[in-house]
């Protein structure tokens, strides 16, 4: 086993299973990395050490997720100049709308390379890392392309089967006439409504 390119950091182990994402695109391109806890507020000593230690140890990229006031991934990279890719996690009762501000919102000079909140974002951070390493790595530079392929193959099937179900549905009902059936009843529904005095809905109109 060789060292690791790409640590992940997390604010908290309830993190763990939305930064999961990011560690399984890293294992699907072939990079080595590590995972730990450590919290810009909790453990701050850690979160130095971690982050002046890193290009020591053969870091290339270090991801750090963390919800609520996120301040991990700007911690981290106001003390290295690796690239810093944050990942906002919504685990707060604002729904990570704070986690999301905290990370892209860098005051200029100390950047942090912010995915998407939710599964994508993590997951994006594992591509992204791999992107970076790619840079300099030819064999995960390929990877990255089979991924690309493959992703768009997938979109294809999907559209084709898609194709197959509605030529399928349209024979035996047209979706057309469905919705423009479901209009009318609606536009009924709201005529009847308005009369005042009118016949109330009855149990099967108003379902
Ligand atoms: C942040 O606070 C963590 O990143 C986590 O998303 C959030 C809540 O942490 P726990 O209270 O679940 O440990 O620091």
């Amino acid at each position: 086993m060789s060292k690791p390119l790409v640590g992940i950091l997390m604010g908290s182990d309830s993190d763990l299973p939305l930064m999961q994402e990011a560690a399984a695109m890293l294992r699907e391109f072939g990079i080595e990395y590590e995972m730990s806890i450590a919290s810009a507020h909790r453990t701050p000593k850690k979160v130095l050490e971690y982050s002046q230690s890193a290009e020591k140890r053969g870091l290339k990229v270090i991801i750090a997720g963390a919800g609520w006031a996120a301040h991990l991934a700007g911690a981290i990279a106001s003390q290295t100049t690796l690239p810093v890719i944050g990942v906002p996690i919504n685990s707060s009762p604002l729904n990570g709308m704070d986690a999301l501000l905290a990370t892209v919102q860098m005051p200029g000079g100390v950047p942090v390379a912010t995915m998407a909140l939710g599964k994508s974002g993590a997951k994006n951070a594992g591509v992204f890392a791999a992107q970076i390493i790619a840079t300099n790595d030819i064999k995960v530079a390929n990877r990255l392309k089979v991924f690309k392929v493959e992703m768009e193959r997938d979109v294809e099937e999907k559209a084709k089967r898609l194709t197959a179900i509605a030529a399928v549905t349209a024979h035996k009902e047209p979706l057309v006439a469905v919705e423009a059936g479901m209009a009318k009843k609606k536009s009924r529904r709201r005529r009847r409504k308005k009369k005042p005095g009118g016949i109330p809905p009855t149990q099967e109109h108003a379902s």
